[in-house]
């Protein structure tokens, strides 16, 4: 019999949960940055075991984050309401950190579940990680827990993660098809591709106030062209020089990434047109939070 089960990942803002769901799907379903926060939504990820062991169908969340501010309470509270629905909980731990309060929040969190837990240590590649230290942190709070030391960047780890993973999963017949590998709708992996390139681009707080709205799409059967209008909003006129950059030289790199990167995903010759707009404090604006976020 096959299995199949659904894993909700979860960890601090920056762990490498996005990075790792990349890994393990072998595509990029989530896209990733240095600065933290970059998942806004969560986002599943299919991987179908070439050895036919069966799926495991991954929800990637917002990062668990201590904070009252509107906008980061949204994100907890993502990622908490899919702790409840996963059969598997994958805590991704940054382990060039020390274990600190929110380590060991999210820890507790987790073993309030009834679901198994697999703690993946990450980033084991790195100079100063401290896996060890860290396992010993979090086995007082998870004593239970499966450890497995990984390095989502340079896939170490990954095949006993999978084992792991799969020798948790209840029995169960795959949900989707061999060569699905997430189900995002088109139009918001467009504007995630867009947001990525934007976002590792930017400096200090601009990451943040960065979100991507598509305005239009149309496609042109005769040229095989699909037509793309973007707008990168902002929330201050003064950041909108921040994305354009030098005579431009900004928002035509980010165009350029984000059309090759999209060319792929699509049988269409992409024509992607990209501008930014201010407009206010989206961050605290209701409306389009909740188009944002859910
Ligand atoms: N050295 C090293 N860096 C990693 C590893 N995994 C992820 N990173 C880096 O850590 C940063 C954050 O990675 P993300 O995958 O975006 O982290 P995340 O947990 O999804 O972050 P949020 O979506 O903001 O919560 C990026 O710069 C990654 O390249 C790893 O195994 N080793
Ligand atoms: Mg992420």
């Amino acid at each position: 019999m096959k299995k199949c089960s659904s894993i909700s990942i979860i960890g601090r803002p920056s762990a490498g949960k996005s990075t790792l769901l990349n890994t393990i799907c072998r595509y990029k379903v989530s896209i990733t940055a240095p600065s933290p926060q970059t998942t806004r939504n969560s986002i599943k990820g299919i991987y179908t075991d070439d050895g036919g062991r069966g799926q495991l169908l991954f929800i990637d969340t917002p990062g668990y984050h201590i904070s009252d501010k509107s906008f980061n309470l949204r994100l907890k509270d993502i990622t908490v309401s899919t702790i409840g629905e996963a059969d598997i909980l994958l805590y991704v731990v940054d382990t060039v950190r020390k274990p600190g309060e929110e380590e060991l929040e999210i820890a507790k969190l987790l073993a309030s579940g009834n679901q198994p837990v697999v703690v993946a240590l990450n980033k084991i590649d790195h100079g100063r990680a401290h896996p060890g230290l860290m396992q010993l942190a979090l086995e007082k709070i998870l004593p239970q827990a499966h450890y497995v030391k990984v390095s989502a960047t340079k896939e170490k780890g990954i095949d006993i993660l999978k084992d792991t993973l799969f020798n948790l999963s209840p029995e169960g017949e795959q949900l989707y098809p061999d060569d699905f590998y997430t189900d995002q709708p088109p139009e918001f992996r467009i504007a995630e591709i867009i947001r990525e390139k934007a976002v590792n681009r930017a400096k200090e707080e601009l990451p943040h106030a960065i979100y991507v709205e598509i305005a239009d799409l149309e496609i042109d059967e005769k040229k095989n062209l699909l037509w793309i209008r973007a707008f990168i909003n902002v929330e201050r006129e003064s950041q909108k020089g921040l994305v354009v950059g030098k005579a431009g030289s900004g928002i035509k790199a980010i165009r350029k990434e984000a059309q090759k990167e999209i060319a792929g995903l699509f049988p269409y010759k992409i024509y992607l047109d990209v501008r930014v707009k201010a407009q206010g404090k989206w961050r605290k604006k209701d409306q389009v939070l909740k188009k944002l976020l859910y």
